[in-house]
């Protein structure tokens, strides 16, 4: 029976993938690195350090920096993220996404948030939406970002429900990846293809609806 949802929050609840890539795009071209299309989307759902540790791989310096100048590039790309996350409104909600915690909420499902991103709070306090859920994982005690399973994992020890009762939500390959291997139904949003280890895939969080997942969640 199902008892709770888990959602990722970039990709699904609102973009701010946008202001991600616009500043890795930006350190990047300090660093010298001309990073392609491909390239960039291969760091949707990546933590910070991992998708720095990415970009100087695709420029081929990965062995270039000492940690400190890498801790030091991470901060500097943050702080334009975070120029921008000052600039959400609840306006920058997902379709779909209102009605969908709605009937959630109607059905007393538990919701909690399985994001990589230190900013999530900020991110949910500048939607509106922060008292909706009943728990985020803190990123900062995760020892493996996505696809590693841990983090839904985290996100299902906080519903206190077990790994057949949650439906989880995620935009990412590496996301998709992730809740499968903690065992759990997982909704795909985006490319049908790329997300094809889902459960259920909608090209866009505008398709989602409850009543439907759940139908295919039940057989
Ligand atoms: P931060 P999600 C992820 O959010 C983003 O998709 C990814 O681009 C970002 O690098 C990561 O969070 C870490 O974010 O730098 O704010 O800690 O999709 O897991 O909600
Ligand atoms: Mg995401």
């Amino acid at each position: 029976m199902l008892k709770g949802l888990i959602f990722d929050l970039d990709g699904v609840l609102t973009d701010t993938a946008r202001y991600h890539l616009s500043a890795w795009n930006n350190l990047a071209k300090e660093l010298g690195i001309s990073l392609n299309q491909d390239q960039l989307d291969s760091l949707r759902g990546i933590s910070r350090m991992d998708s720095l540790e990415l970009i100087l791989k695709y420029g081929g310096q990965e062995n270039k920096y000492s940690e400190a100048e890498k801790e030091k590039f991470a901060a500097e790309k943050n702080a334009k993220f975070v120029e921008q996350v000052e600039t959400i409104t609840p306006k920058d909600i997902l379709p779909g996404i209102p009605q969908l915690l709605k009937d959630a909420k109607a059905q007393n499902l538990k919701m909690v948030i399985a994001s990589a991103s230190k900013n999530a709070p900020k991110i949910l306090n500048r939607l509106g939406i922060m008292d909706e859920f009943d728990g985020i994982v803190d990123p900062a005690t995760l020892h493996h970002g996505k696809p590693d399973p841990e983090i839904y994992e985290k996100a299902q020890e906080l519903t206190g429900f077990k790994a057949d009762e949650v439906i989880s939500f995620e935009d990412a390959k590496a996301g998709v990846e992730s809740i499968k291997a903690a065992g759990q139904f997982a909704v795909g949003i985006g490319d049908k293809e790329l997300l094809k280890e889902a459960d259920y895939i909608v090209p866009s969080t505008a398709d989602l609806k409850l009543s439907e997942i759940e139908k295919v969640f039940e057989k």
